[in-house]
């Protein structure tokens, strides 16, 4: 089902579903060559999320700030490059929410132990805010919060669950998100962990 969260930004329950073998593999294939790692934000703090990137760009933060970069700094190799079926995925999941053509230069994927946890963000290192920005959920639970365009604006909690995908384009896409602690769970595929894909149009 299709479910509208605001102007803009789409629930699509389930549509990762068909994929998430083949999904699974590729993040594999991706982590043998560019591993899992805990960035450093501009402030010192070691993020609770492990990340790692594929595509022509990936995103990066260390003490000089947050950008994104062509070059993996763990190994000062290109990222590896986006598998056909994560463009192909992306491009239909935002088509689904009526923003035609999407071509991601850019997929951001996060691993999450349980207690890892995302504070309130905004997403505006990109280059185009015109781009929506597409979330494919695989693993255990999580309870997704999506702001306002305001720090302080209330939250709606929004639960995520394995082959969940969301879109959040159009005036959704600068609002203030973050994803709460994940609990302690399993999923059959997955064990513990929280994969999350984040597609964007970097540059
Ligand atoms: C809502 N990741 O990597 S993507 C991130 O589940 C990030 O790992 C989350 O937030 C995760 O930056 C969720 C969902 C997302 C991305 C961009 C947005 C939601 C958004 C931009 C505007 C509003
Ligand atoms: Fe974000």
């Amino acid at each position: 089902g299709t479910e509208a969260l605001a102007p803009g930004a789409v629930v699509l329950r389930g549509f990762a579903l068909d994929d998430q073998h083949d999904l699974l593999a590729a993040v594999d294939a991706i982590t043998a060559q560019s591993p899992f790692r805990h960035l450093v934000t501009p402030g010192g703090h070691t993020m609770s999320v492990a990340m790692t990137n594929c595509g022509r760009l990936g995103w990066v933060s260390d003490r000089r700030g947050y950008r994104y970069d062509a070059i993996d700094p763990l190994n000062g190799q290109p990222w590896p490059s986006m598998p056909a079926l994560f463009a192909d995925l992306a491009d239909r999941a935002a088509a689904a929410a009526g923003f035609e053509g999407f071509k991601p230069d850019a997929c951001l994927v996060n691993r999450y132990e349980p207690g890892a946890r995302l504070t309130l963000h905004q997403d505006r290192d990109e280059g185009n805010y015109a781009h929506p920005i597409v979330s494919v959920s695989l693993g255990v639970p999580a309870t997704f919060l999506f702001g306002g365009d305001q720090r302080a604006d209330k939250q709606q909690r929004v639960p995520l669950v394995h082959g969940d995908v969301v879109v959040w384009g159009g005036p959704s896409r600068l609002r203030y998100h973050g994803v709460q602690p994940i609990k302690a769970a399993q999923h059959p595929l997955l064990g513990e962990l929280r994969i999350n894909l984040t597609f964007r149009k970097a540059s």
